[in-house]
């Protein structure tokens, strides 16, 4: 199984580089924030909880995340392999996701990083914002986003990064580029 963790700050790409690497691996996509966004859509009680929490920019709590995740990785076993993108958010995420690929027998094989300045990044969201209307794609959701961004999640990297995992990439330049510099990190352990 290839197991690819996508990581990054807000904005960094990881939606827009999954897609690539979906069509090119077969791998399954795991995306934490579409699978909110789908409870937020059909109004499930989750959703109408989650809302408020993505809308101000903050993480959902660990349980419901890693409960989200251990349903599909399950539903999805017998796959060629899995893309995590936007999770893990957290260390104890992180922690959860190694326990649940473990009790299959499977485990991560690399953390991608998306390295992309907070200027760059705080650009493209704005941006999304006006051609989407997402709502936590405005500046002070943005610069939440980015403070939790470095407190909760960034500590992520040295997680990874003790596992001998941590892989990280230029994330400016097309979305081409980027894709070519993500599959020479594959290359290396696939
Ligand atoms: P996510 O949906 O994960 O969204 P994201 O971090 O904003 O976006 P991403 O990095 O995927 O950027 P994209 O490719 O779209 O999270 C939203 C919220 O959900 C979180 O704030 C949190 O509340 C909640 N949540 C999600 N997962 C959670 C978890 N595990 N635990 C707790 N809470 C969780 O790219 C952004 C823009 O840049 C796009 O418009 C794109 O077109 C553009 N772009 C992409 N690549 C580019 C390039 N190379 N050059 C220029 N522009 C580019």
């Amino acid at each position: 199984m290839l197991n690819i963790v996508l990581f990054g700050p807000p904005g960094s790409g990881k939606g827009t580089q999954s897609e690539k690497l979906i069509a090119k691996y077969k791998l399954v996509h795991l995306s934490t924030g579409d699978l909110l966004r789908s409870e937020i859509a059909a109004m499930t009680d989750l959703g109408i909880k989650a809302k408020a929490i993505m809308d101000r920019g903050e993480l959902v709590s660990d349980d419901i995340v890693i409960g989200m995740i251990r349903n599909k990785i399950s539903a999805n076993i017998d796959s060629r392999g899995f893309i995590f993108d936007g999770f893990p958010r957290t260390v104890a995420q992180a922690g959860a996701l190694d326990e649940v690929l473990a009790e299959k027998g499977k485990e991560i094989s690399l953390m991608v990083t998306l390295e992309v300045p907070d200027d760059e990044v705080i650009t493209r969201l704005l941006k999304r914002g006006e051609q989407t209307g997402r709502a936590d794609d405005n500046v002070s959701v943005i610069e939440n986003r980015l403070n939790v961004y470095i407190c909760q999640t960034e500590p992520v990297i040295g997680y990874y990064k003790e596992k001998k995992k941590y892989h990280p990439i230029n994330g400016i330049g097309s979305v081409d580029e980027i894709f070519a510099r993500i599959e020479e990190e594959i290359k290396k352990v696939n």
